[in-house]
């Protein structure tokens, strides 16, 4: 099912000329009414008039996160406050949160992208939607919620929080779809399995996960555990919220919203824009939106762009499952280090849950990282020779994956705190303070 097969399935020439029509529109509008990218456009020389169809975009000039801290709260709006009808905000460990503003068409369209996103994913009017990404200023519960809404599902509003409460409204509701990060919803399959409840007396058939990068092992536990079809779906406060792309149920990467949305991938480091199929950051200019227009947004996610068409009949340029962020990688002792690489390590080990957490420090001048892993519950924990072998195998594999030294600490089962909201994976005591 497509919720809006003129959008979703246009022919690439169409995709473009609406997509021109549409930036053209926008630069003027940011030009005459935000004041900081008047200036950074006049810095580098060029004017709305040099702005006349979508390949013009690379003259334009990158937006950052920390341009929007810069602005805050509201400088980069272009409209007056009066035609702002509610605000969002990503939080940050770490200084202030970045503000986001929607007029009450950005908020129609957010609906309208929701609308596709879980049509995409094989929700319906008859489905009931469970939605427990967190309501409030996080984005995902409100943008799950009006989706729904909008295709006319059921929604059950239940937010983050309280596990058995959330086990006991979705076996006495009916719950058939569910909306939450994919490690909480993790967290509830195994819940389940601990639980008095009988799995077949759930409805559950479907889940929308995204807030944070999974990789497909993990899709394959919360498949296999909850006996549901998982999909991946993606997007950033800045840009709209959850509903900037979305799997479709051929799981086979996912769709951009481009009639709103444009991609570009870029290289992180010299800012040039790389050829389809090419890693790199993927930046977006949002060519529909009123509250917060933003050009060549730098979201620092890690990707790569297919545009060869989809089974599934949409002809929406796909994004590859994000890989990770040019910014949480780590650097340790020279090397690149990402958080999911050892995700990866982990979920093809049977004795090892896809619990962990990977503290860095530095001792001596030196970078030192400490991998805490939790072992399955049916592991012989009190055998302290089968520990110590897992322990070393953990270690040999991690470090020929990494390149790097490590040590590693085995845990016992339900030891490290599960999140309701984005899974903290990461410590990076070298650089606490300053750290988004
Ligand atoms: O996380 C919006 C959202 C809510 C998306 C619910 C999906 C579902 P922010 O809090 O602004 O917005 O965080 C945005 O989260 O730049 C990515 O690094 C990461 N992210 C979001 N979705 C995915 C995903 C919401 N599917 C930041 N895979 C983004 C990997 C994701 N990373």
């Amino acid at each position: 099912m497509i919720w809006n097969e003129t959008f979703e399935c246009m022919s690439r020439e169409e995709m473009r000329r609406c997509q021109s029509r549409r930036l053209v529109d926008m630069v003027e509008r940011v030009y005459h009414n935000v004041p900081f990218y008047r200036k950074k456009m006049q810095e580098m020389g060029v004017g709305p008039e040099d702005i006349r169809g979508i390949e013009d975009l690379p003259k334009l000039p990158f937006t950052t996160k920390q341009d929007l801290r810069d602005n805050y709260p509201y400088e980069l709006f272009a409209v007056p406050m009066s035609e702002v009808v509610r605000v969002h905000a990503s939080s940050g460990t770490t200084g202030k949160p970045t503000v986001v503003g929607y007029t009450r068409k950005d908020l129609a369209t957010w609906s309208e992208v929701m609308a596709r996103t879980l049509t995409a994913a094989g929700v319906t009017r008859h489905d009931f939607v469970h939605v427990a990404y967190g309501y409030g200023l996080f984005t995902g519960g409100l943008g799950a919620h009006c989706g729904a809404e909008k295709i006319g599902a059921s929604v059950i509003p239940i937010s983050g929080g309280n596990t058995r409460r959330q086990l006991q409204i979705m076996h006495d509701f009916g719950s058939t779809a569910l909306a939450c990060t994919p490690s909480y919803a993790l967290h509830l399959a195994e819940a389940l399995m601990e639980s008095d409840y009988n799995r077949d007396e759930f409805k559950l058939r479907v889940g929308t996960f995204g807030a944070e990068p999974w990789t497909e092992n993990m899709r394959r536990e919360i498949e296999e555990k909850f006996r549901i079809k998982a999909i991946d779906i993606f997007g950033l406060s800045e840009i709209i919220g959850p509903g900037v792309s979305s799997e479709c149920t051929c799981q086979n990467g996912l769709h951009v919203f481009e009639d709103h949305f444009v991609p570009e991938i870029i290289d992180p480091v010299t800012l040039e824009v790389l050829p389809e199929g090419a890693d790199g950051e993927i930046v977006f200019t949002t060519i529909t939106k009123e509250g917060l227009p933003l050009l060549r947004y730098r979201t620092r996610d890690l990707t790569s762009l297919d545009y060869s068409p989809c089974r599934c009949g949409r002809t929406l340029v796909r994004m590859k499952k994000c890989f990770g962020r040019s910014d949480d990688m780590l650097i340790i002792r020279g090397v690149n280090v990402f958080p999911s690489q050892v995700e990866t390590v982990l979920l093809e080990m049977k004795e090892t849950s896809p619990h962990y957490i990977i503290t860095v420090d530095r001792k001596n001048n030196l970078d030192t990282l400490e991998l805490q892993v939790e072992v399955k519950e049916e592991f012989p924990f009190d055998r302290i020779s089968e520990l110590q072998k897992l322990t070393d195998r953990i270690k040999r594999t991690m470090e020929s994956a990494l390149q790097i030294s490590l040590s590693v600490k085995l845990v016992e089962t339900k030891t490290i705190a599960r999140s309701e909201g984005k899974a903290v994976r990461v410590i990076d005591k070298r650089k606490i303070g300053n750290r988004e």
